[in-house]
C-alpha cells in the first residue's frame, strides 16, 4: 500500500460558528436556536453557552496565523445565519458579512483555501418561532440566505457546503431534543428532515444562480456506518431500518432523486409523508461537485434484545425496536469506539453508489481529556493514534479507488461541544478557557509533519 498521499491532496481543519465565535451580541447578531437552548437551564452540561466560546470573532487573525504555522491548505468554517441576516429573512447585516470577508481575505492572504458551510445548526430563533425546520417555509428562507451569502462572498470563496449533518438537525433537534431547539416530536423530526433536504436543493439552485462558474457546491453528511450484530434476518432488518433513517433518508433524495420505499413503510405509523410535494424529489437532487463525509465511529445494531427498557425518545422514529451495541475497541472521551473500518466502508460505498462524485472527509477527529503539563505543554498521543489510524485507512481507500480530494480534522480548536459544553476537547490546538490562550497540542505538530511530507511514516517515528 502506498504511504504517500497524492500530489495536491488538500489538508484542512474544521470548526463551526456557534462552537468557536462567541461575540453573540456583536454587530447586530440576534439569537439562534443554540443561544436559546444553551441559556435554558438543564440543556447543556454545567450551563455552558457559546457566549464567548473561543472568541474567534475577535481573534480570527491569530487563529489564521496558527493555521498558517500548521501548514493548512484549507479551513472549513461555518457562517452564523443570525449574524449575517439577523431576522432570518430580509436585509443582510453588513457588519456581520464584513467579519466573514475579513476572515476569508486573511485566509487567502495566507494561501489557505476557505471552505464555507452555510448551516452548521444555528437557525435564527425567529425562524424557529415561526415553526422551524418542520415548516416548509424555512427551506425557502434558507435559499434566500444562501443567495445573500453567495452574493457577498462568491467572488472569493470557491468551496460551498449547504448543510452540515442534516440528520443531527432533524433528529437530535426535534426527536430526542438533546440538541436545539430541544423538541421531542417524532413526526416533526421527519418533517424537519424533508425540509432540510428541500433547503439543500433550493439552496444549491440559489448558489448556482449567484456564484461564478468555478465555484463548487457540496453537502456534508454524517453517514452512519451501521452493521448488524449477527447475520440473522432480524438483525439484518434492524440494520436496514437504521440505514434508511440515518443514511438513505438523505442520500435517497439528494443523490438519487427519490426516497427509499422502506423508509415510508417503516415510519407509516408516525407520518403519512403528505408534506412531500410532487416536485420535491427533483428539486432536492441537484448535481453536486463533491460530497462531504463526517466520520467518527461505526454503529452495531440488533433486533430488540428486551434486556433494557427504552430510555426516552428515540433518534430513530419507526425503529424503536432496534438496539444499539457498543462496538468493541478502545473509546474516546465521548465514549465513541475508535474504529476506522467504518470510514473505509463508507468511502467505498459512496464511490460505488455515486460513481464520479468526488468525496472529501469534512470532519474526523476525537475528544480526549487533554491537560497542560507543568510546563504548559499538551501531549495527546491518543489523538495522534486516532488520526493516524484513520489516515492509514484513507490511504487504503485511495489505493482501492476512492476519489477523495481532502481531509479536514475536527477540530482546529477546542470548542463548545454542543450539549457537552466545554467538557469535551476535540482540538489539535488547546484552548485555555480562562485566558483564551491557544496552545498547539502535540497532535498539531504531528499533523504539520503529515501535511509537510504527505506521509504518515515520518509523523509516526517522531511523535509516538
Ligand atoms: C459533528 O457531529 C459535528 O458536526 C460537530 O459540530 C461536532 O462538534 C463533532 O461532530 C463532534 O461531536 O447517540 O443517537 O445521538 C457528530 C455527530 C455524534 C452524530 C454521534 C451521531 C450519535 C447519535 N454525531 N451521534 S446518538
Amino acid at each position: 500500500m502506498p504511504s504517500q498521499f497524492p500530489h495536491g491532496f488538500v489538508w484542512g481543519a474544521a470548526t463551526a460558528a456557534y462552537q468557536t465565535e462567541g461575540a453573540v451580541h456583536a454587530d447586530g447578531r440576534t439569537p439562534s436556536i443554540w443561544d436559546t437552548f444553551s441559556h435554558t437551564p438543564g440543556r447543556v452540561r454545567a450551563g455552558d453557552t457559546g457566549d464567548i466560546a473561543d472568541d474567534h470573532y475577535h481573534r480570527y487573525d491569530q487563529d489564521v496565523r496558527l493555521m498558517s504555522q500548521l501548514g493548512l491548505g484549507a479551513y472549513r468554517f461555518s457562517v452564523s445565519w443570525p449574524r449575517v441576516q439577523p431576522t432570518g429573512r430580509g436585509p443582510a447585516s453588513q457588519a456581520g458579512l464584513d467579519f466573514y470577508r475579513r476572515l476569508v481575505d486573511d485566509l487567502l492572504a495566507h494561501g489557505i483555501q476557505p471552505v464555507l458551510t452555510l448551516y452548521h445548526w444555528d437557525l435564527p430563533q425567529e425562524l424557529e418561532d415561526a415553526g422551524g425546520w418542520p415548516e416548509r417555509e424555512t427551506a425557502h428562507r434558507f435559499a434566500d440566505y444562501a443567495q445573500l451569502v453567495a452574493g457577498a462572498l462568491g467572488d472569493r470563496v470557491q468551496e460551498w457546503i449547504t448543510l452540515n449533518e442534516p440528520w443531527c438537525s432533524a433528529f437530535l433537534g426535534y426527536a430526542t431534543g438533546v440538541h436545539a431547539p430541544g423538541r421531542t416530536d417524532a413526526a416533526a423530526a421527519l418533517r424537519a428532515a424533508h425540509h432540510l433536504s428541500l433547503a439543500h436543493g433550493l439552496g444549491v439552485q440559489a448558489l448556482r444562480a449567484t456564484l461564478p462558474r468555478r465555484a463548487r457546491v457540496a453537502v456534508a453528511l454524517n453517514p452512519n456506518a451501521v452493521r448488524a450484530r449477527s447475520a440473522s434476518a432480524e438483525d439484518e432488518d434492524a440494520r436496514r431500518r437504521i440505514d434508511a433513517l440515518a443514511n438513505r433518508i438523505f442520500t435517497g433524495p439528494m443523490l438519487h432523486g427519490a426516497y427509499p420505499a422502506d423508509l415510508f413503510t417503516d415510519t407509516a405509523a408516525i407520518t403519512d409523508w403528505s408534506f412531500v410535494q410532487a416536485d420535491d424529489a427533483r428539486t432536492i437532487r441537484q448535481p453536486l461537485d463533491w460530497l462531504g463525509i463526517n466520520y467518527y465511529t461505526p454503529s452495531v445494531v440488533s433486533a430488540a434484545t428486551g434486556d433494557r427498557p427504552p430510555s426516552g425518545p428515540t433518534a430513530y422514529p419507526g425503529a424503536e425496536e432496534v438496539t444499539f451495541h457498543q462496538p468493541p475497541g478502545t473509546r474516546t472521551a465521548m465514549g465513541w469506539t475508535v474504529d476506522p473500518s467504518g470510514l473505509y466502508e463508507l468511502l467505498m460505498r459512496f464511490c460505488r453508489e455515486v460513481p464520479g462524485l468526488p468525496l472529501a472527509i469534512t470532519e474526523n477527529g476525537a475528544a480526549y481529556d487533554d491537560k497542560p503539563d507543568d510546563r504548559g505543554a499538551v501531549h495527546d498521543p491518543e489523538r495522534i493514534r486516532y488520526l493516524h489510524t484513520h489516515l492509514e485507512t484513507l490511504l487504503r481507500a485511495l489505493a482501492d479507488g476512492a476519489d477523495v480530494w481532502g481531509y479536514f480534522v475536527w477540530s482546529l480548536l477546542d470548542n463548545f461541544e454542543w450539549a457537552h459544553g466545554y467538557s469535551k476537547r476535540f482540538g489539535v490546538v488547546y484552548v485555555d478557557y480562562e485566558t483564551l490562550e491557544r496552545v498547539p497540542k502535540t497532535s498539531a505538530r504531528w499533523y504539520r509533519e503529515v501535511i509537510r511530507t504527505g506521509q504518515l511514516t515520518v509523523g509516526k517515528q517522531k511523535f509516538s
